[in-house]
């Protein structure tokens, strides 16, 4: 995995700036799943987009390879306290997916996993380059144990909410816990103002 070097002049305070409250800074990767890494083969793998109404939009692995790709460059931060600076992913933004769906969008997204965890999104904290399906970490396949093939990339909210192995989006009406939601994270979990409870 690349390290990037950032300089020692200024270094402190520019991480400083970067690193929300209650967080520090690592240059490894830890990981933390719930439930067991799952195997999933990509000609078995689907991306499952469900309306509010129950309609169903389904990808196969190569339909999703063949949306618009891009490279994004960004923190990410671990309701666990771990800050991880300048991770390099690609994937297909949701501006881009939902421009290719069949219906209308929902105001809140669950997304569901292969394994069972779920996570809650408002639409809104996903659309205008907030959220991705990325498929790639540090310029290699996204490893099974990191989410592989495909996970959710949020990296505005505390990196729970960025679902690994995601299998099915639900829009949903309504704001409704997930996983961790239900067992007392914060709905929104916004790590600048340290929303990790509720
Ligand atoms: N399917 C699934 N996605 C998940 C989790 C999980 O347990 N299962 N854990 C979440 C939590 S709490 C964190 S911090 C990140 C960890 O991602 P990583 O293992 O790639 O570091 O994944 C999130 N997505
Ligand atoms: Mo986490």
């Amino acid at each position: 995995m690349a390290i990037v070097n950032r300089g020692f002049v200024g270094r402190r305070d520019r991480q400083a700036d970067r690193l929300p409250p209650g967080q520090y800074s690592t240059v490894d990767f830890p990981v933390l799943s719930a439930e067991p890494t799952p195997v999933l083969p990509l000609d078995k793998w689907r991306l499952t987009i469900q309306s509010a109404e129950h309609r169903a939009h389904s990808l196969d692995w190569a339909q999703f390879s063949g949306l618009p790709h891009q490279d994004i460059t960004t923190d990410i931060h671990c309701v666990t306290r771990w800050s991880k600076f300048d991770t390099r992913w690609r994937g297909v933004s949701f501006d881009d997916l939902l421009a290719s769906l069949p219906f209308e969008p929902g105001a809140f997204v669950m997304a569901h996993c292969y394994g069972g965890y779920t996570t809650n999104v408002p639409l809104a904290d996903l659309v205008d380059g907030q959220g991705w399906l990325a498929d790639t970490f540090d310029g290699e396949p996204l490893v099974p144990e990191h989410g592989g093939p495909v996970r959710l990339l949020v990296p505005h909210l505390y990196f729970w909410k960025s679902a690994k192995w995601v299998r099915r989006l639900r829009f949903m009406p309504a704001d409704t816990p997930g996983f961790w939601e239900e067992r007392g994270y914060h709905m929104y979990g916004d790590p600048w103002r340290e929303q990790r409870y509720s």
